[in-house]
């Protein structure tokens, strides 16, 4: 790594709160048409690595770090062993997962396959992992439903396949709560990939499951980049409704070219001016939650790339927020921002219903000539916008 990426005003530090996944940057390059390009980089060097360009943490599924066959006595002896390097290096996994796509037995959903076995055992599989989540001091537990969904309509009820779905995380709360474990979950949507479609397919999907479990208020949201742009939809107004609602407990950052698989592509790589948007809404709003990159390098890459990939990710995101500040702090952008606000959006009290006001509103003259007129200007505020981000502002 170039000295630059670690010591100019773009270097990473704990305090900005980047994580990675020990299978993101540990992504060997397998797809589906080619085997793996790189050696595995084992979890231990992975967290050193991590460290060492200004990460605060490392999260994890399961087998990421512990291979599902494994007995207890070489369970504990890879924990112990991990857990020494995170004291090491002063690295935190803030988030745990489980992985309920690789095994076959996932092979029609975890907790929505028809068969009711599969259903236990991907509860049985969370339990365990929640345990290793916490032990490694996990405050969110990750639910992403890879499998949960179907190529045909024709081999399940999808309303009976959302009944299990709302009982499983009813048992796994309140598996949390018997432990007495601090832990809030954080579901996450996609579209479709590896299922053909996969239930609860968008943010809004989510967010409106949510309020249907027993325990809403240990429940949030996980949105991701590539899995609402996979929808065509735009992030920054997912994320803006997890976070109004109270919901935005995690988020998974990385880039997608529309209309394609799920490409996880380094943060910003392809979509700068939707990356910005979003930085916008996270430093405004001071949200102090975890910044997850998972995405991974190409696969044209060797080690080495892997790690320009990871200081990449963390130097776009602080690049972007220096713009931000650039944008709130630019006279003429503000101005127009102000004219804006001049029109009473931002401080709009007059819908606030009483019969008074029904009686007024009833008999008001708007000033719709006017109205009708007026132009908004945001050809000017986004041609702004543009020379911020291009760098000539
Ligand atoms: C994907 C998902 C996963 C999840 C991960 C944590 O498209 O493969 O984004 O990477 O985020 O399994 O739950
Ligand atoms: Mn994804
Ligand atoms: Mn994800």
């Amino acid at each position: 790594m170039n000295s630059r990426a670690t010591q100019d005003a773009y270097a990473p530090r704990p305090e900005h709160h980047f994580t990675f996944g020990l299978w993101t940057v540990g992504n060997p390059g397998r797809d589906p048409f080619g085997e793996q390009v790189r050696p595995a980089i084992p979890p231990t060097r992975i967290v050193e690595k991590l460290a060492e360009l200004g990460a605060y943490g490392v999260n994890l599924h399961d087998n990421d770090l512990v291979p599902r066959d494994a007995g207890a006595a070489e369970r504990d002896r890879i924990v112990n062993e991990f857990k020494e390097v995170l004291e090491a290096t002063g690295m935190r996994v803030p988030m745990a997962t489980t992985n309920l796509f690789s095994d076959p037995a996932f092979r029609d959903g975890a907790f929505t396959s028809n068969d009711p076995r599969v259903r236990e055992y991907a509860v049985q599989k969370a339990m365990a992992a929640i345990d290793l989540g916490v032990e490694l001091g996990a405050e969110t537990y990750v639910f992403w439903g890879g499998r949960e969904g179907v190529e045909t309509n024709a081999a399940k009820d999808p309303c009976a396949a959302l009944g299990w779905y709302r009982d499983a995380l009813n048992f796994l709360c309140e598996y949390v709560r018997s432990q007495g474990y601090q832990l809030k979950f954080a579901l996450e949507a996609k579209p479709n990939e590896p299922r053909g479609d996969i239930f609860l397919a968008t943010t809004g999907h989510m967010l409106a499951f949510i309020y249907s479990l027993d325990h809403p208020e240990m429940v949030g949201l996980n949105p991701e980049v590539a899995h609402e742009h996979m929808a065509g939809l735009d992030f920054t107004h997912a994320v803006a409704q997890a976070l109004e609602a109270g919901k935005l407990f995690h988020i998974d950052l990385n880039a997608q070219k529309p209309g394609r698989f799920d490409q996880d592509l380094r943060f910003g790589s392809e979509d700068p001016k939707a990356a910005f948007f979003l930085v916008k809404l996270l430093e405004d709003a001071k949200w102090p939650g975890m910044r997850h990159f998972d995405s991974h390098a190409y696969r044209t890459e060797d080690e080495e790339g892997v790690w320009d990939f990871a200081a990449g990710s963390m130097r776009t995101y602080l690049i972007l927020k220096e713009k931000v500040a650039q944008f709130n702090a630019d006279s003429e952008i503000q101005g127009l921002l102000q004219e804006i606000a001049a029109r009473g959006g931002a401080t709009d009290s007059r819908l606030v219903f009483s019969p008074e006001r029904v009686q007024e509103l009833r008999s008001a003259s708007l000033d719709l000539e006017s109205i009708r007129q007026d132009g908004y200007a945001y050809e000017r505020l986004d041609q702004l916008t543009m020379e911020v981000l291009l760098g000539v502002r």
